[in-house]
């Protein structure tokens, strides 16, 4: 076996390539971390190298402290890498990379071959794992990052706020209320890359599973790829929804959207407890 067909690469090669088609990652666009468990890593440690040459084998600080990340390994989407090459140049624009003992390091110990970084969210990436592992009781495994045109240009439009943004995503498509009934967290427009939009997540991915980017995309957690997919697919298709059809009724709020009411049925009939702030 190579490690290209091992599940979990298979499964990231196969959410960025999906991203890519889905035109949510132009150029070095978005970046995707998942958190492999003892199997993955019993898979493809025979093809982890130390060696100097094959990539950078450095500690390097992460800038952060993640202590329940302690001793971890993820699989990464590498700085300035596209999403678009991922599927011809694996070892190129991905790599698995080990957190040290205390949880503030990291070295690569696959892939990222000729000098390849972590992505610049990595830091953004391992405090969310940090928070959501914690929410989620471990579950969760995957944070994805996306900059899916409909999200950004819902955010040129109405206020960055959760209760706005939750409202409009669940009444523009029954069914989004059943997938994130907590809704969604908005982080305001920040300068991406830094600490300051990774502790700002942080905050908001203790309560939510999505946070909106203004004016930049989407980030999004799940247990598994296919349902991290599958969230930032629904949230990006139901701001998609909503924008036509403001445009559909000559540029104004769409004047049907699903009532209070009709949420809560749906709520009722799919056994799923709503986050009742943003309900009237
Ligand atoms: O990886 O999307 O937010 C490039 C980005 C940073
Ligand atoms: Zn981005």
């Amino acid at each position: 076996m190579a490690i290209e067909q091992s599940n979990c690469i298979r499964r990231f090669v196969r959410t960025c390539t999906d991203g890519w088609e889905q035109g949510w990652h132009e150029r070095n666009g978005g970046n995707l971390t998942y958190r492999m468990s003892p199997e993955d890593v019993q898979v493809c440690e025979p093809y982890f190298s130390l060696d100097a040459g094959d990539h950078d084998h450095q500690w390097h600080d992460l800038g952060v402290t993640a202590a329940n990340m302690a001793g971890q390994f993820f699989i990464t989407t590498g700085s300035g890498k596209f999403m678009r090459k991922v599927s011809v140049d694996l070892e190129g624009c991905v790599g698995i990379v080990e957190i040290n003992a205390k949880g503030d390091a990291w070295r690569i110990v696959w892939g990222l071959r000729g000098g390849g970084r972590p992505t610049s969210e990595f830091p953004t990436h391992v405090m969310n794992h940090s928070v959501r592992a914690e929410a989620t009781n471990g579950a969760n495994r995957v944070i994805y990052h996306a900059h899916c045109p409909n999200v950004i240009a819902l955010s040129t439009l109405i206020e960055p706020d959760a209760r706005t943004w939750s409202r409009i995503l669940w009444k523009s498509m029954t069914e989004c209320i059943i997938i994130y009934p907590e809704g969604v967290g908005v982080v305001p427009w920040m300068v991406p890359g830094g600490a300051d939009i990774a502790k700002a997540t942080c905050e908001l991915m203790k309560k939510y599973q999505a946070c909106v980017w203004t004016q930049h995309g989407l980030f999004v957690s799940g247990d598994t790829f296919d349902n991290a997919f599958g969230l930032m697919h629904t949230i990006e298709k139901s701001a998609g929804l909503y924008l036509s059809a403001c445009a559909a009724n000559g540029g104004n709020p769409p004047t049907k959207l699903i009532s209070d009411e009709q949420l809560r049925d749906v709520c009722k009939a799919f056994h799923v407890s709503p986050n009742e702030d943003f309900l009237d």
